[in-house]
This record gives structure tokens, sequence and C-alpha cells, in this order.
């Protein structure tokens, strides 16, 4: 029987990025393409019933005993699962945690319903979301927004990552057909619970509160809300030109009004208690190094727990963005690209999962995270709940994100567990 470490282990050169480190594994990438084969052959020599849905979705089915695997049967499913794109230079678990423990955790299960110890009363579902870090196409959790309806299938369909192709183009090139693309009422009917298990992302396991005295936190917490968060793009226009004949009197720089408002954005969110503001991608037009830019863009990624302060927050930030580029002698246009509020998840499942983690991890906190994922987009559609396996550093879309084994271990026998309670 795999272990979730041995899964990993088997993915782990998948998608290295020699440049950044850690891994790129775009959606639809060479990279991404070979763990959704992983996945797909994983799941299918344990006798699950795979298919991929009309939104590139993954679904591996563990039916009931003598069932017929129909829609019928499959209505009110339980699922789980996560992703397996990464972030530019992302680490080996943001996603594959999710994906391999659900793996061990059916293992797991499968070996508990063979012993008699588990009848189950519905089937369960693991599945792969595509694009949930919007790293290609720029919109997060695409494949679930796409499911829910949360996104019009033509905006995502027209939608183009850094070489200009279409997420229409590339998805029919993975044969995908984009005029079935859109809200799956048939699959949401399926779904009557999901968790998510996924690496944590920032300290909540590691803080003083929760830590023994050799600095030790749980190995796993339960969520409890995800905090609202968007994704807009600035552009600032100006006057290319020569770096060696242009005086300085006479430029309109549009990468000098972007380099103010990016400090402007960390004074901003700064001063609002609980905000997050982030401006981690900046493409200058045309980018040379003699060559002064004639069009800079910039993205910004603002979260904050209140969604009107989200609101505001990016409002002055345009608004100074507008006073710089007048100041500048540039002009600047925002254009948001995604917007997701603050998300509280099921309280039932929640509750739960917190009955079912606590047998086995008895001090296990339940955390908001400041992460999106696909759990938080399907928690406006249906009841959702996610479990964090501890990460010494909290770090993470970075090489050095971290999961030791046994927590990882712990992760897999606390998802079996409360899955089993779910089952
Ligand atoms: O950006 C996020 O919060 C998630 O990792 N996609
Ligand atoms: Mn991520
Ligand atoms: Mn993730």
């Amino acid at each position: 029987m795999s272990t979730v470490n041995s899964l990993l282990a088997a993915i782990s050169g998948e998608g290295r990025d020699a440049k950044r480190g850690g891994y790129s594994r775009p959606v639809y990438s060479d990279a991404e393409i070979t763990l959704r084969e992983w996945f797909i052959a994983e799941a299918s020599v344990r006798g699950l019933e795979v298919s991929t849905d009309a939104n590139g979705i993954i679904w591996a089915w563990w039916d009931l005993p003598g069932s017929a695997g129909d829609d019928a049967s499959r209505k009110g499913s339980l699922v789980t699962g996560s992703h397996l794109d990464s972030v530019p230079g992302g680490g080996a678990f943001d996603g594959p945690l999710g994906v391999a423990s659900a793996l061990a955790a059916y293992d797991v299960l499968a070996a508990r319903e063979a012993s008699g110890e588990l009848v189950r009363n519905r089937a369960l579902a693991l599945a792969v979301f595509p694009e949930e870090e919007g790293s290609r196409f720029g919109v997060a959790c695409l494949g679930s927004r796409l499911l829910s309806g949360a996104i019009d299938p033509v905006k995502a369909l027209n939608l183009r990552d850094a070489e200009g192709n279409t997420f229409a183009d590339i998805a029919a090139a993975n044969g995908l057909d984009p005029a079935r693309m859109g809200r799956d009422e048939k699959a949401l009917a399926r779904i009557g619970d999901f968790i998510e298990l996924h690496v944590e992302q920032g300290r909540g396991l590691n803080t003083e509160q929760y830590t023994d005295a050799a600095g030790r936190g749980p190995a796993v917490a339960v969520g409890s809300s995800i905090l609202g968060h968007g994704r807009w793009r600035l552009s600032f226009s100006g006057q290319g030109n020569h770096a060696g004949t242009t005086l300085m009197i006479d430029r309109a720089d549009p990468m000098v009004a972007a380099a103010q408002l990016v400090l402007k954005v960390r004074e901003i969110a700064t001063a609002q208690p609980d905000a997050r503001a982030t401006v981690g991608r900046l493409e200058p037009v045309p980018g040379g190094t003699n060559v002064i830019a004639s069009r800079v863009d910039i993205w910004l990624d603002v979260r904050h727990p209140d969604d009107a302060v989200t609101a505001l927050l990016v409002e002055k930030i345009h608004g100074q963005a507008q006073k710089i580029a007048a100041f500048e002698g540039c002009s600047v246009v925002l254009t948001e690209e995604s917007l997701s509020g603050t998300v509280h998840f099921d309280a039932a499942l929640s509750a739960s999962l917190e009955r079912s983690v606590h047998r086995l991890v008895p001090d296990a906190p339940a955390l908001p995270t400041g992460a999106g994922h696909d759990a938080g987009v399907l928690a406006a559609y249906l009841p959702t709940g996610m479990l964090y396996v501890r990460n010494p550093s909290g770090i993470s879309h970075s090489p050095e994100e971290y999961v030791e084994d046994a927590d990882a271990e712990a992760g897999v026998l606390a998802l079996a567990d409360a899955l089993e309670d779910l089952l």
C-alpha cells in the first residue's frame, strides 16, 4: 500500500524549475499533464472508475458495493481532492499533498471496508481541479468556478496565457470541448460534501498558543474560513524611448510610476489591520535594458476578512495610481481579474471534521486561512470543509514549502477518519 510520502516521491521530479527553484507546473503544461496521468494511473490501479469531465476536472469514483455507478447512485456523494497545478517556482505540497492524501486515505478506507470495520452509505469520489492557482490564465480556481458557474464560460474561454494562447485553444488541445464548458448541474448534484486537505500556508499551527515545549504544533488543523481576495491588473502607459538619448526631464516613464505605486500599496495595506496587498508580478513592455518602457503592467493581490475593506483598499490604491501616473506624465488603467468574498466553511461539516480529527489529534485547532482554494469557491454552492497539515515554517508558494513525513501520514489518517464519519 503506497503511503502518501511514497506517492509524493513518485512525482517529485516532475516540473522542477531550474531557474526559479521549486516547481512550475502550469495547467496543461507537460508537467501538469504528467501529474494528471499519474493520478489517473494511481486511481485506476485501485479499481476506481476514472473520468475527466467537460471542465477538465478528473473524478475517480469509489461506488457503493453493487451500485450501478450511475448518476442516481452517485447523487450527494462525498468528494475529496485538490489540485496538481502550481504557482511559478512553487513548493512540492501545495495541491499534490491533498491529491496524494486522498489516494492514501482511500487505501485506508478500502482496507477498513474489506475488514468489515467500515460500512458505507454513499459513494466517495477523489477529484482533481485544473488551474487552481490561476498561474497560466490569471483566474484562480478556474475549474471549480466553471463547474459551479461562478465564472462565465465565455470569459473563461477567452482568457489568454503569456504566449497569447486562449484557454479555449489549450483546453481543446487537451481533448476538451470548449462549447461544453460551464456550470455542470449533474456534476454538482453528485457532490454532497467536499473536503480538501491542504498543506498549511502560514504559521497558524506553529504559533505559541498551539506549540508544545519543543515548539511543535499539532499535525493537523480544521479550516474555519478563507480570507476574501481579488486580483487586479494595473497597466501604466508612458512614452517608450531610448535610454541614452532621452533627457530625464523629457521622460514619461511608466516604470517609475509603477515603482512608486508598489511602495504605496505597502503603505496603504500596512495602515489597514489584517489587510494583505501584494505586487508579485511586474511586466515591462518591451523590457529592454537600454529602453525606457512604453508600458508596465503590474498585478495586485489584495485580501482582507471584510470584503468592503478589500474594495476600499483597491479604491485607495487606484486613486494613488492615477495621481502618480498624472505626475509622471503617464496614464493608468485598472482591470479586475478575479474576486472572491470571504468564505466561512459549512458549520455542521466543520464541526464533524473537528470531532473526527480530534480522535487522532486532540488539540487540532480550527484555523482561518489567507489562501484561496477550490473548497472556498464551492462553499457558495455546497457544504465544504478543509484540513490543513502542519508546515513547520509556514512558508508556501516557495521551494521552501515543507511537510514532515510523520505529519503527512497523520494528515492521511485524520482525513480517512473524517471521510469515514461522513460516509
Ligand atoms: O492564491 C491563493 O491563495 C491560492 O494559493 N491559489
Ligand atoms: Mn497555492
Ligand atoms: Mn493550493
